[in-house]
């Protein structure tokens, strides 16, 4: 029998998982709490310092604070490689808030004095800006309340009140530190934070210019969405009721830049690169990890793959992803010191086929109008030769976004752009008109670009149709 939740009942009527030891002092609010975080930045922070409390906060949905809070804020962690499995218990969070249930408390935890780091993973969206610009967006409805509203509610809006009461307060600023996939995400975040700082108080502004730091981050660790099978399996190891355990794989990495304005856990000591400059590490897992694993998961769902591991079996996938690294990205990619790009993409391939993480393309498929900028576009921009793996993952985000698979089944499209996109593309008759109009949309598609791209995007898209992905893509891989 299965319970609301698609569990077990046997899951759910064993003694639940609750905290053993004292929660550890706070010093460290999280803005986003979840899987990936859960699964990297936390597991690492506490294996760098065990007496580094961290407050996680959700900032819409309230499922995260309801499945933790019973259990002191822990959580297990499944690792699944192929030399078997690891279970560990993960107990540095110190407690869940809702902040739409409760945005005070947010602030509140915010304004602490032992509270040296507001860390972020809010995806690429939640950064409220123009991905092709990286300039704040003032229509963002979140970013228009949260000038007008001293509660907010978007993590930018929070990260602004919340220095605003330290100011106030007479409290050092803490380090604003950005775990997101976006290149130069210190950058960016503090640009948005500066931005909407300006416009409720310039002396604010002001104040967070001088005070606060803001590091750039790679963060790299492949944590799929925990389903309810996992659950259930983690149940059974442990022989008690985890609500929310966290799914991963054996690799990670991470690495900080060395900006921050107050305390912080020994990172260097368990292994997390402390560096000079970010960019280089940014630039090459934006581009070959999550560049690939996007035009997996377009080309991947539209051939009817359900995980990447299945997609890379697929001989037609293998092929032509070795060959996007090979011929497209690597050229014009420069290599983090010490780093060789040949051996990184070998490593990612052994890392997308193991076969325990079942990673759905359909989850990552999800805000490609937030990620086609610095996944694909970034690398189609530096081009010296033709890239047509990489305009084969445009047309294909295009067709995926049309809202129909090559079975003629609706696709469930998420991505804040969702609508805009496809009353582009019903409003459009010819393959040519479709493209033409999608590659006008300036929020994602530079003009150059654009102009570049409408000639082989458009006979990618037609082949698409024609064809479909597997087909278009053999062509390509040879
Ligand atoms: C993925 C990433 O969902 C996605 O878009 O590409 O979450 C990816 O798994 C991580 O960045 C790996 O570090």
């Amino acid at each position: 029998m299965l319970t609301e939740a698609g569990l077990p009942a046997e899951t759910t009527t064993l003694p639940r998982l609750t905290r053993a030891t004292p929660a550890p002092a706070v010093r460290q609010v999280h803005l986003g709490l979840g899987a990936f975080f859960r699964a990297h930045g936390a597991i690492w922070t506490q294996e760098a310092d065990p007496d580094w409390g961290i407050i996680g906060v959700s900032l819409m949905s309230p499922t995260m604070r309801d499945a933790l809070s019973p259990q002191g804020g822990c959580y297990s962690a499944l690792e699944l490689g192929a030399r078997g499995e690891t279970l560990r218990e993960i107990s540095i969070i110190t407690d869940v808030l809702n902040a739409r249930a409760n945005p005070e408390a947010v602030l509140v935890a915010m304004a602490q004095e032992s509270v040296e780091i507001v860390s972020l993973t809010v995806t690429e969206k939640g950064y409220c800006h123009d991905p092709s610009t990286r300039a704040l967006n003032l229509n963002h409805p979140d970013i228009a309340h949260d000038i007008a509203n001293p509660q907010p509610r978007s993590a930018i809006g929070y990260l602004v009140r919340g220095y605003q009461r330290r100011m106030q307060a007479g409290l050092p600023a803490f380090t604003a530190m950005s775990c997101d996939n976006l290149p130069e995400n210190g950058q960016v975040l503090e640009g948005v934070t500066l931005a909407l700082a300006k416009l409720i108080d310039p002396a604010l502004a002001d104040w967070i210019a001088q005070n606060a730091a803001f590091p750039s981050t790679m963060v790299d660790r492949i944590v799929p969405a925990t389903k309810p099978e996992d659950i259930a399996r983690v149940a059974a190891t442990l022989g008690r009721y985890d609500a929310a355990p966290v799914i991963h794989e054996p690799f990670r990495q991470w690495v900080i830049e060395d900006h921050f304005c107050g305390q912080r856990p020994d990172y260097a000591a368990v292994g997390i690169q402390i560096v000079k400059d970010v960019k280089a590490y940014e630039h090459m897992k934006l581009r070959m990890l999550n560049g690939t694993h996007s035009a997996l998961a377009y080309l991947g769902y539209l051939a009817g793959h359900e995980t990447i591991s299945a997609t890379v079996a697929d001989p037609i996938f293998a092929r032509f992803v070795k060959g996007l690294w090979a011929d497209e990205i690597i050229p014009v990619l420069q290599a983090p010191e010490g780093t060789s790009l040949p051996d990184y993409a070998d490593a990612l391939f052994e890392r997308y086929s193991n076969p325990a993480i079942a990673h759905r393309t359909w989850q990552i498929a999800m805000d490609g109008s937030q990620k086609l900028p610095q996944r694909i576009l970034s690398t189609l921009a530096e081009a010296t030769s033709p890239c047509p793996r990489l305009t084969l993952t445009v047309a294909a985000w295009i067709r995926y976004v049309g809202g129909v698979d090559e079975a003629g089944a609706p696709i469930d499209v998420r991505d804040p752009m969702a609508e805009r996109l496809r009353t582009i593309l019903d409003a459009a008759q010819t393959p040519e008109d479709k493209v033409g109009a999608i590659l006008r949309v300036r929020e994602i598609f530079s003009q150059e670009m654009a102009q570049a791209l409408t000639g082989p995007v458009t006979r990618a898209y037609s082949e698409l149709l024609a064809r479909g992905a597997r087909a278009a893509m053999a062509e390509i891989a040879g």
